[in-house]
């Protein structure tokens, strides 16, 4: 694949030589960093560039997008490739680092793409949008290998670490800065651990998450001290903390799901937690400021306060949000419950909300969470499964869209995400509808298995 950035890279230079760049890249953590990435390299440059951060690309989006061609040069990152349809009769050229599944009977000569999926070895190259990013800034020049660290955020942002490809080994290599230490994936690892444990939601620990007392209980239990974290912990420390999580995680036995490596940077010129860094850009960018995301990770002093005050906000709307879905009425059917939270949650963070009940013992392993919110005229529904095992999300909305489509042909909806996380966006005036037809796909799956 990094032949192919190389060209890529001259290629794009040429073509935008005498005119500004237009950066489109997605609003997750993996999206600003990529874009902070292409910001960062074309501010070197010297090159006149904008950007602007979609949740998603539709159609309108990028009939308003190509009308800045030919004065512009269109970049996509970390998205584009699920939208080659809309790419038919380019006048010219667009250019795409992504790293979404792409369908190849589609491509053009006018769609100038770099993705995993189309290279001759796609497990080997398998990226994120900001490292396929960092891989063509770093084609530009190899002064930009400092960037690597955003591409670290970018990887853990779309959880890539667990099992490092070798493209994704060669970013861990070019960052200099970066330490790994394995235990358990509590975050932030460069904070007290009395603080980092009551705030852990992912894994949840009973007894523990949102339970001051029972954080000091398990520290005061293991004999480690209060202000240590777990990068300070020795190894017997460490591996005394995992067997107390363990034993309060009984039903959840899986030492996968609490160990791993933790990644630690140097960021702001301090040491720290990558996972704590991607979720407080995740935070930042979802609740509507992208802007102060890619700012914080081109390590601008004055964004860095504005987002802590963001995420501060963020974690605040975490805690009151989880406690209106525990308190919230539920459709609950055979192994899936719907939590449909209308106006009384913010769309923006349904989805996080599902995955820390997905984390908690309150269900059992296999169970379907559908969380829905309103967004303006539509409803943004969230799907999550507990535990490891189970039905495709991305498949049970799919279907769901489809025979939903058939009563409502007039409807939009649109299915995103993949076999763990899915989601779609529908219409208010169709809620009643669109629950029942959901309700019946969950209980089909059912008799299924
Ligand atoms: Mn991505």
């Amino acid at each position: 694949m990094l032949k192919e950035v190389e060209q890529f890279a001259q290629e794009f230079l040429e073509f935008s030589k005498d005119r500004p760049i237009r950066i489109i890249s997605h609003h997750d953590t993996d999206g600003i960093t990529s874009a902070a990435i292409l910001a960062k390299t074309f501010k070197r440059l010297d090159k006149k560039f904008s950007i602007r951060i979609v949740k998603g690309l539709e159609e309108g989006t990028i009939k308003e997008e190509l009308k800045r061609q030919p004065k512009e040069v269109i970049l996509f990152s970390d998205l584009a490739s699920g939208s080659v349809d809309y790419f038919q009769d380019l006048a010219e050229p667009i250019f795409i680092l992504d790293h979404h599944e792409i369908d190849k009977s589609k491509l053009n000569d006018k769609i100038k793409i770099i993705n995993p999926h189309l290279t001759d070895s796609p497990e080997d190259n398998e990226a994120t949008g900001a490292g396929i990013c960092y891989f063509f800034s770093k084609a530009i020049s190899h002064d930009n290998q400092d960037l690597a660290s955003l591409a670290i955020i970018g990887m853990i942002g779309d959880r890539h670490e667990s099992n490092l490809s070798k493209v994704n080994q060669k970013i861990v290599e070019d960052a200099n800065d970066l330490k790994i230490k394995k235990g358990l994936v509590i975050y932030p690892a460069t904070r007290p651990l009395r603080r980092a444990l009551e705030w852990s939601t992912s894994p949840y620990i009973p007894g523990v998450t949102g339970n001051g007392p029972g954080a000091m209980e398990i520290l005061r239990e293991t004999g480690i001290n209060f202000d240590k974290s777990l990068l300070d912990l020795s190894e017997e420390e460490m591996s005394k903390l995992i067997t107390a999580v363990m034993i309060r995680r009984a039903q959840h036995n899986k030492e996968s799901d609490i160990l791993g490596n933790l990644y630690i940077l140097k960021f702001f010129n301090t040491k720290e937690d990558v996972r704590e860094i991607s979720t407080l850009v995740n935070a930042c960018s979802r609740l509507g400021y992208s802007d102060i995301a890619i700012s914080y990770c081109l390590e601008n002093e004055k964004a860095k306060t504005q987002a802590l005050d963001i995420y501060t906000e963020y974690k605040q709307e975490l805690v009151s949000g989880l406690r209106v879905a525990e308190k919230m009425d539920k459709i609950k059917g055979k192994g899936f419950v719907i939590l449909n939270a209308k106006d009384q949650i913010k769309d923006a963070i349904v989805g996080t909300i599902c995955s820390m009940l997905s984390s908690s013992p309150t269900y059992t392993e296999g169970t379907i969470l559908i969380g829905m919110a309103y967004n303006e005229d539509k409803i943004k529904v969230s799907a999550r499964i507990v535990g490891q095992e189970g039905r495709n999300l991305k498949e049970v909305l799919e279907k769901t869209v489809i025979k939903f489509k058939t009563n409502n042909p007039e409807s939009i909806a649109e299915v995103g995400g993949h076999h763990f996380a899915a989601g779609c966006l529908v219409e208010k005036s169709k809620e009643e509808s669109f629950i029942e037809t959901l309700k019946k796909e969950l209980e089909i799956e059912i008799v299924k298995l």
